[in-house]
């Protein structure tokens, strides 16, 4: 049998449980994913010679990992062409393009530095979303940004965060696409503070300081990403969750950014996505796979990765959440890990709006928990496969694990020979 047979029997199969599979599949298609230009380069970027700092880390040494914009952009671009769905373009500000031996600092970033990004998502209908780089710099080797108990060092940071809301604008206003701008800071001590509360005071003031910069906020989102430890500031994270939920709760506009990665181990963001629901009009995601701790690994169709897309489907909160991936694995071929990425949270997405959520939340409201359980379970079983196939089918990309063979090819052809 075909994939459109295949498709046709699914079909039936979910009909009879009130689940429109074509709505479903035309409905995903219009749905944007943000893709994190980081994947590609092990989030070096183009601005600085130095080692990836800010507690996070990169393992591997995987050849042929990009390092110019073309090659960045060629290497996004061959992802992009075996991924369903839409997708959005995640950037973050050590990624400006500077030409002709000109350099600008972090706090003098002009939109000109991002024109070719501008170019490059416009040309393939994508939004841009914006991250402020508050690391992999000589102003924040303390380890401390936007909470540096020096006035100098805050100061280049809160004008560094300024001008990325400038620069978010221009994206937002050039490519018609509201700009998400996630503020994340690695902020924080290695080992037990004399002072609890004095430097989460400071990261409060500048990041108001921050939005404080003149925005429309229909073009402009911005976020704050909390974080529970990093490597080398395993004692005390200044944006703790506490920390980004009240500054969010309490600054209006300004959305929580949960990342999957940042919460301890169980803890899950499944959980805590409806309970934010219950109180943001919005809130953002950063998808990701922690092992242990934020190790970043490449999402996968996994339990929890389904959970959390069950949790956007079911309380109807597609126009509520921004949802973007935020991994970075060195250790195999980096296409491939932005496409099995990409590709598991398409999976979890479709999973999550062919399961007959209207029917099982009345099970549980009527307290039906037995008929609950084995619906539940029997729902595990329906061939989601066909579905998925047909979704690829219709977005152009191949369905099955045929799509790395196309991949091996281009590591042969491009990414060995650099
Ligand atoms: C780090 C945060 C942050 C970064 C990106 C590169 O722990 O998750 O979002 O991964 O900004
Ligand atoms: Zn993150």
């Amino acid at each position: 049998m075909n994939i459109k047979e295949r498709y046709a029997l699914a079909k039936e199969i979910y009909a009879k449980l009130g689940v429109d599979t074509d709505a479903v599949i035309a409905k995903l298609k219009e749905i944007p994913v943000s893709l994190h230009c980081w994947q590609g380069d092990d989030v070096i970027g183009f601005d600085h010679e130095g080692p990836l700092t800010g507690g996070i880390q990169t393992t591997g040494n995987y050849p042929g990992k990009a390092t110019t914009p073309a090659q960045l952009m060629q290497d996004m671009d061959k992802a992009m062409s075996l991924m369903p769905g839409k997708k959005k373009l995640n950037v973050h500000a050590c990624y400006a393009i500077f030409e002709n031996g000109e350099f600008a600092d972090r706090d003098k970033l002009e939109p000109k530095h991002f024109a070719k990004w501008v170019e490059f998502a416009k040309e393939r209908n994508m939004g841009i979303d914006f991250n402020p780089t508050f690391f992999s710099h000589e102003m924040a080797n303390d380890g401390l940004t936007l909470a540096h108990p020096d006035e100098k060092i805050r100061n280049f940071w809160i004008e560094h965060g300024k001008a990325c809301i400038r620069i978010s604008e221009y994206f937002a206003k050039e490519t018609g696409v509201p700009c998400v701008m996630n503020i994340w800071t690695g902020d924080g001590y290695k080992d037990i503070p004399a002072d609890r509360l004095g430097p989460r005071v400071r990261y409060k003031e500048s990041i108001e300081a921050i939005l404080s910069e003149p925005y429309d906020k229909n073009l402009v989102k911005p976020c704050v990403e909390s974080k529970v430890f990093g490597i080398g500031v395993e004692a005390y994270t200044v944006g703790s969750a506490e920390f980004s939920l009240s500054f969010a709760a309490t600054h209006d506009g300004c959305m929580p950014l949960m990342d999957n990665g940042h919460y301890h181990p169980t803890e899950v963001v499944s959980d805590k996505i409806p309970a934010l629901l219950a109180f943001f009009p919005e809130l953002a995601l950063h998808i990701t796979r922690p092992i242990r701790w934020d190790s970043d690994h490449v999402v996968l169709f996994d339990d929890e990765t389904k959970e959390m897309a069950k949790e956007i489907i079911r309380n109807d909160a597609l126009d509520k959440v921004y949802m973007a991936l935020d991994y970075f694995d060195a250790s195999i071929n980096r296409i491939s890990a932005w496409v099995v990425g990409f590709r598991s949270w398409q999976k979890a997405l479709l999973m999550a709006m062919t399961t007959p959520n209207a029917m099982l939340k009345k099970l549980q409201d009527e307290g039906n928990f037995t008929e609950l359980m084995v619906m539940q379970e029997e729902i595990k079983t329906l061939p989601f496969g066909d579905i998925w196939a047909m979704y690829c089918e219709e977005c152009g990309v191949i369905a099955d694990s045929a799509w790395l063979d196309d991949v091996k090819k281009y590591e042969e052809e491009v990414l060995l020979k650099r």
